[in-house]
């Protein structure tokens, strides 16, 4: 069963792929493995790699280097520290020693100055925002190695049920990417990566994750997903904030569905509810290895949001959807 297949993929290295491990060019990125069967994320047009539907057509072109520019090199790009609402500017935007990028990568608040990283191991965070056309993933890895070649970093997608691998560097002349160092020696990569909202309008529902580890122990130790949804033209990414949650702690916590247009066409639909949040709790009741079923058990627009709550957000209420547990992506 491809599922099968596709879960032991994801948990061993990809040291199967053609080019070897590491790539001449890139030490740190996994080569193309396979991509799954109706997982089509890019096609040869000519010499020429860019994303296509579901036809195998090519959509519309990224320019190549779109990207936002990162004028204080701390790993986070301007557009994505507007979003944080961290400094462009300042590459330590809360003084406490550590860059904000770095920050998000280890998990503590960039704009807490008593928030800073604990543990000193590999760490990972990924996340997502709407730039132009595209949907742009946000990757941030934190490697406490001197050597960013000693980096195993794996992007993957769950989407209709099969799990693929994003072919990273196949995609080096849309992504942004860089490595800078880390407060303690160690190294930050950074990586953003377009990806055009049809992948996921076409299935509804994709769950993008990241993985990472130690090349010399060939096993990830950290890992990240972001779970992203489609509704009415506008895509919609899940997020899990603490005080976010706390607004339903007496209830058992839960995530929001916040929207993401694209900067270029803001176009929330006049039906949302300006001002909150979709606001979900789920339940997992099935799975198969890292990939978890989830039903919605509770769904509601929540005010004291600076956002806007899609109007059949009550609907999902009964409703399942797939995502990874990052967790099981760890120690393959
Ligand atoms: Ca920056
Ligand atoms: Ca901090």
């Amino acid at each position: 069963m491809d599922h099968d297949n596709n879960l032991q993929a994801l948990s061993q290295p990809a040291n199967e792929a053609p080019t070897g491990r590491f790539g001449a060019c890139s030490r740190w990125l996994v080569p193309v493995v396979s991509l799954g069967a109706g997982a089509l994320l890019l096609s040869t047009v000519g010499d020429v790699l860019g994303p296509v539907d579901e036809a195998g057509d090519p959509v519309l072109e990224l320019s190549a280097g779109v990207g936002s520019p990162d004028f204080d090199s701390d790993g986070l790009t301007d557009a994505q520290e507007l979003l944080l609402g961290t400094f462009p500017f300042v590459a330590d935007s809360d003084e406490d020693g550590f860059g904000d990028g770095e920050e998000v990568a280890r998990q503590s608040d960039p704009r807490d100055l008593y928030s800073t990283p604990d543990g000193a191991g590999v760490s990972a965070n990924l996340t997502a925002r709407g730039e132009g056309s595209a949907l742009q993933l946000v990757m941030l890895v934190y490697e406490p190695s001197e050597d960013v070649g000693d980096s195993f970093v794996r992007l993957g997608a769950l989407r209709g049920g099969q799990v693929s691998t994003v072919p990273m560097a196949r995609f080096a002349s849309y992504m942004t990417y860089s490595t800078i160092p880390a407060s303690a020696g160690g190294q930050l990569i950074s990586i953003e990566l377009p990806v055009h909202p049809s992948f996921i309008e076409v299935a509804d529902q994709v769950t993008f994750f990241l993985a990472a580890g130690n090349a010399v122990s060939q096993s990830y130790t950290a890992s990240a997903k972001v779970d992203i949804s489609s509704v009415e033209g506008i895509l919609l990414m899940q997020r899990f904030s603490a005080a976010q949650v706390q607004l339903q702690a007496s209830q058992g916590g839960g995530s929001v569905r916040q929207p993401i247009p694209g900067s270029s066409s803001p176009s929330i639909p006049g039906s949302w509810v300006p001002g909150s949040i979709c606001f979900q709790r789920s339940a997992v009741v099935g799975g198969n290895g890292p990939i978890m079923l989830h039903q919605v058990i509770e769904a509601d627009c929540l005010q004291g949001w600076d956002t806007f709550c899609v109007s059949n957000c009550s609907s999902a209420l009964g409703s399942t959807y797939e995502t990874i547990d990052p967790i099981a992506l760890i120690g393959g």
